[in-house]
């Protein structure tokens, strides 16, 4: 078993409830079980600036799925809340990041973990050292809140906003 961390955001139309619906398929997969989830984040645009501000959370999974497989099912989620992919950091409806797979450090045509932007991303940081502070970064010898600590004021604002989703009908 696996513990993978997932960022979580959205930008584009209904964001909690494209946020909640991937949360959903995800944790409805026979292969992984959802086990931590953060509060919720309305954050300003990293990269292209002018664009919506995002829904941003972090959540943890545990799976007996390989890596490479892990990662399918997140872009497969993706397809199903809508996602289209036009330009690079550009409005979407549903991203799902792949920031830590267990201890593995990967660097492959299709995926690269830990998630290399994880350093000078307030919006996957504050959230993530919420649920994993001492979650050591493989690769790094840094852990999540040291991250965080370092990056200090140097993050796009983020601003919580809520708890974290229940995942519930509604
Ligand atoms: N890929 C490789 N490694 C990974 C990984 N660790 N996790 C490959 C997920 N995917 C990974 O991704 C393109 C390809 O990257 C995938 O097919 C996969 O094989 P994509 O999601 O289609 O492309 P993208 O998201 O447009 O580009 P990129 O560079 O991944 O952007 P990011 O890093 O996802 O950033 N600002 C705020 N406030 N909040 C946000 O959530 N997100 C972005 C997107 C920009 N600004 C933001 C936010
Ligand atoms: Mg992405």
């Amino acid at each position: 078993m696996t513990r993978a961390w997932v960022g979580v955001g959205s930008n584009e139309g209904d964001r909690l409830g494209f946020v909640k619906r991937g949360l959903r398929l995800l944790a409805s997969d026979p292969d992984i079980e959802l086990a931590a989830v953060s509060s919720l984040y309305d954050t300003e645009p990293y990269g292209v600036e002018d664009q919506p501000r995002f829904l941003n959370l972090v959540a943890g999974f545990d799976t007996t799925l390989a890596a490479e497989v892990f990662l399918a099912r997140l872009l497969e989620a993706e397809d199903r809340c809508g996602r289209i992919r036009r330009e690079r950091w550009g409005p979407r409806t549903l991203d799902l990041d792949l920031l830590i797979f267990g201890d593995e450090m990967l660097a492959t045509d299709v995926l690269t973990v830990p998630h290399p932007g994880m350093p000078d991303r307030s919006f996957v940081l504050v959230p993530f050292a919420e649920v994993a502070p001492e979650l050591e970064v493989p690769g790094t010898g840094s852990t999540v809140s040291e991250l965080l600590e370092r990056l200090g004021d140097q993050g796009t604002e983020v601003t919580r906003i809520g708890d974290a989703p229940r995942l519930g009908a509604d």
